[in-house]
């Protein structure tokens, strides 16, 4: 017998297709009446695709009496209910390491959008405001200038590498100071902001982190910063952050992610000193594919018995 599969939200056609034709694949979206469909089949699932779209959290944990598995596309998980799934000894993996430069790609492109106003003034020449009104104001480079990394993981040091290229100086803040890295450690964050021409933000999300970017914090970054969020859109106080904005304590914000997403708040869409992205730090089609081969490789090792490829840190934890 094939181990039955449940996916309940969007994912690369090839991920589905290997899930075909290796699993039992049940795919809820398909469903006329969900609720009722994963009534019907929640005591066969033994696996569980999920992504950030779509919450893994207790309620549909607990649909599936029999799940073993929980193989989650990507790095971030905080829609997962990790305790909750090892506390039913329910594995869990994510898909980190393939995404790291991707993602700091995108946190680049936010960075230099924002400091040189490229979207901004794209919407100057469309709008035939170049010809009337003559060049826009000059805007400011990131050589020599400090830029402050917020969550100093494998995706915060693959910006810092990157970084060093565009000659900035590089500083981080994170839980904890990493004796083996070049760069100097900040423990308070809002000491680093102050000290910053702009923050980078790319903590994990959940409660530990939730406003971590605070009112002060922007504040302390100040009318000529910039804050970059690649993180998790509740990382940042968004009604702080569009006052902050507005009244200009804040200068210049770049956002790939946001609090109630899809939706970005109006007053957000309004302002010039902007850049919004529809989270797509990681969505390019080789990035999002190796991150689905991640999600299909740790359900055939976990049912062919091999360890899995990556579990979550908390289940390394524990063993
Ligand atoms: C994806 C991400 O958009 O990996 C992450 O944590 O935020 C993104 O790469 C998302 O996880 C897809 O489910």
């Amino acid at each position: 017998m094939k181990p039955e599969i449940l996916v309940v939200s969007a994912h690369m056609p090839h991920v589905l297709t290997v899930l075909r034709e290796e699993f039992l694949l049940h795919d809820l979206r398909d469903a006329e009446n969900p609720a009722a469909r994963l009534q019907e089949i929640g005591p066969s699932i033994r696996g569980l695709a999920s992504t950030a779209f779509a919450a893994a959290d207790k309620p549909l944990i607990d649909a599936l009496p029999n799940l073993e598995i929980i193989s989650h596309l990507g790095v971030g998980y905080d829609t997962v209910d990790v305790a909750h799934a090892l506390s039913r000894g329910i594995a869990v993996t994510h898909t980190p390491d393939v995404l790291n430069d991707e993602v700091a790609n995108t946190a680049i492109l936010l960075l230099l959008s924002a400091a040189r106003r490229f979207v901004e003034y794209d919407r100057y020449v469309r709008a035939g405001r170049w010809e009337e009104e003559g060049d826009p104001p000059l805007t400011h480079g990131i050589a020599g200038r400090k830029v402050g990394i917020v969550g100093f993981g494998r995706i915060g040091k693959t910006i810092a590498e990157k970084l060093k290229a565009f000659h900035a100086e590089i500083v981080y803040h994170g839980r904890r100071e990493q004796k083996d890295q070049p760069y100097r450690y900040y423990a308070d964050l809002r000491q680093m902001a102050r000290d910053c021409y702009a923050l980078v933000v790319i903590t994990p999300g959940g409660a530990e982190t939730h406003h971590l970017i605070s009112g002060e914090v922007m504040e302390a970054i100040g009318p000529d910063g910039i804050l970059v969020n690649v993180a998790r859109g509740p990382v940042v106080d968004e009604s702080a952050l569009i006052a902050a904005l507005q009244e200009g304590r804040l200068g210049y914000a770049a956002l790939d992610v946001f609090e109630k997403e899809p939706h970005v708040p109006e007053a957000l869409r309004k302002l010039d000193n902007v850049v919004l992205q529809p989270h797509q730090g990681s969505a390019t089609v080789e990035t999002r594919r190796a991150m689905g081969d991640l999600v299909v490789d740790n359900f055939r090792a976990f049912f062919a018995g091999r360890p899995l490829l990556t579990p979550v840190p908390e289940m390394q934890a524990r063993e």
